[in-house]
């Protein structure tokens, strides 16, 4: 499968509306291409600095200025934060994910904190994640030197639709963080929100600025928006889980050997459209009852759900 980076608007957008089961075929033949088989895997997520955020992300919980009941907390200690990648390890994870609610890293007592943090979880064999805000091209390299597998800085949409989104920082300012995590050598997680007000022609374009890069990005996660009381997107109306078969499958044609996470929004969904949007070629899932600060599925029922449907969890070895 060639990799490509030339995608145009019309032929992304004829994908993404071909019949459902003609594009999910498609994307699952991709996938199989690229995968052999239909592994999921397993992530964790923890907020290690959650709420008081400065920024105006239109769909943040945790943007001090939204009134959404998110408590501020200082960042976790390292201890706290070990302790808990040493327990999702135990239940089945093979990548560790930590995100602070901060504006950009600085420089200091904090980051050195977060680099123990790194640390700590590749030292027991798992991936490790973070997702700290914009970055310069020094603190990538610590953060590689670290060893640190990825780091996650979401597009979130179109850049036509970002400022309905965010006034507080630009679009170019996300892809140059995204261009010091590449030149340090670290794997590009970056995805996006469906369910946002935005077009379909937004999410298309998203998904054409994520895979022209000259790099695909190693991880796409692909968000349904979970809206929030205090938030300026609370009301959205809910995404169907069509809508997210679509994405995944178009980002997973598009991307072939990305891992395309289906992230936020699972506890919109029944069991059979989680499982259509792996058929789609998602092949990675947060597992645990909290994301950052929002509600996920309850873990016993991924499990179940897993198993009923003799979807194999990826082994740590095997993963990347
Ligand atoms: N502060 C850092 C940043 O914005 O890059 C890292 C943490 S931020 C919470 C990580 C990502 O979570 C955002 O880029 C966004 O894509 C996702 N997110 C936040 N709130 C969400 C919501 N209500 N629904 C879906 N995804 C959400
Ligand atoms: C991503 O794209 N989704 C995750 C992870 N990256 C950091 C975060 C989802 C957050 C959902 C809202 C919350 O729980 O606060
Ligand atoms: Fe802050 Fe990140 Fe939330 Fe935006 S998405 S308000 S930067 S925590």
């Amino acid at each position: 499968m060639p990799t490509r980076h030339d995608w145009t608007l019309a032929e992304v957008r004829a994908l993404h509306d071909l019949p459902l089961l003609e594009l999910t075929y498609r994307a699952q033949t991709v996938h199989r291409e690229s995968f052999g088989d239909n592994a999921v895997q397993l992530c964790s997520l923890l907020s290690v600095k959650t709420g008081g955020c400065p920024e105006d992300c239109g769909y943040c919980p945790q943007a001090a200025r939204h009134h959404t009941g998110v408590k501020a907390d200082k960042l976790m200690p390292v201890s706290e934060v070990l302790t808990s990648a040493k327990e999702a390890k135990t239940a089945g994870a093979t990548r560790f994910c930590m995100g602070a609610a901060w504006r950009e890293v600085k420089d200091g007592p904090q980051f050195e904190q977060v680099l123990d943090m790194v640390r700590g979880v590749r030292a027991m064999g798992l991936e490790a994640c973070c997702t700290l805000g914009m970055l310069s091209d020094s603190q990538a390299k610590r953060l590689k030197e670290a060893g640190l597998s990825a780091y996650n800085h979401n597009l979130d949409t179109s850049e036509e639709h970002y400022g309905e989104i965010i006034s507080t920082r630009t679009y170019d300012d996300r892809l140059r963080t995204l261009k010091s995590v590449r030149e340090a050598g670290i794997h590009v997680c970056s995805g996006g929100i469906i369910g946002m007000g935005e077009s379909i022609d937004d999410r298309c374009e998203l998904l054409i600025t994520l895979a022209n890069q000259p790099e695909h990005p190693e991880s796409v996660p692909i968000n349904a928006l979970v809206p929030v009381k205090g938030t300026p997107l609370a009301e959205q109306p809910p995404v169907s889980s069509i809508e997210m078969v679509r994405m995944i499958a178009v980002a997973r044609i598009m991307m072939p050997g990305a891992m395309v996470r289906l992230s936020a929004g699972r506890m919109q969904m029944n069991q059979e459209a989680q499982l259509l949007c792996m058929m789609a070629g998602a092949n990675s899932l947060f597992f645990g009852e909290k994301l950052l600060t929002t509600g996920n599925p309850e873990y016993q029922a991924d499990m179940a759900l897993l198993q009923q449907a003799g979807v194999r969890a990826l082994e740590p070895e095997a993963s990347r």
